[in-house]
């Protein structure tokens, strides 16, 4: 198991909230999506590879292999999913990428976000719903 003691250590820098709501024109998706504020957009993918690094890269080597990936309590198909490049190793970039699409995004405000700001942060991460996000196939 993961000590979860050291989770703590990073999460501040995503309370940057997104300003990425900024959008000039309406973008499709947030039509699509019943949110608030579509901030998510901009915080999820950082705050999803933070996570994932925290809990999933133990030999601290910036890169999360399948049996790290495995042992944190990930799923074999989301492993596929976020290798998008194929090559066995998952970057954080891969990570942020894989983070950014539209199910991804609704999923991990219904399951992690707990005060329902819109707002994810790694903190909120670091809860039953993070784990779940682990497991989430794309
Ligand atoms: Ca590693
Ligand atoms: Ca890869």
């Amino acid at each position: 198991m993961i000590g979860f003691g050291k989770f703590f250590a990073g999460g501040v820098g995503a309370l940057a909230v997104g300003v990425f709501s900024s959008c000039q024109t309406q973008p499709p998706m947030q039509s699509s999506l019943p949110l608030n504020r579509p901030v998510t957009a901009r915080t999820v993918g950082t705050a999803y590879a933070d996570y994932a690094f925290e809990v999933a890269d133990t030999d601290r080597n910036g890169f999360v292999s399948r049996p790290e990936w495995l042992a944190a309590g990930g799923a074999e198909m989301t492993f596929d999913a976020i290798d998008e490049n194929r090559n066995a190793s998952l970057t954080r970039t891969e990570f942020v990428d894989a983070a950014s699409n539209e199910p991804f995004l609704l999923y991990a405000k219904n399951v992690a976000d707990i005060n329902r700001d819109s707002n994810l942060t790694p903190k909120e991460m670091r809860t039953y719903g993070g784990v779940q996000l682990l497991r989430y196939g794309f």
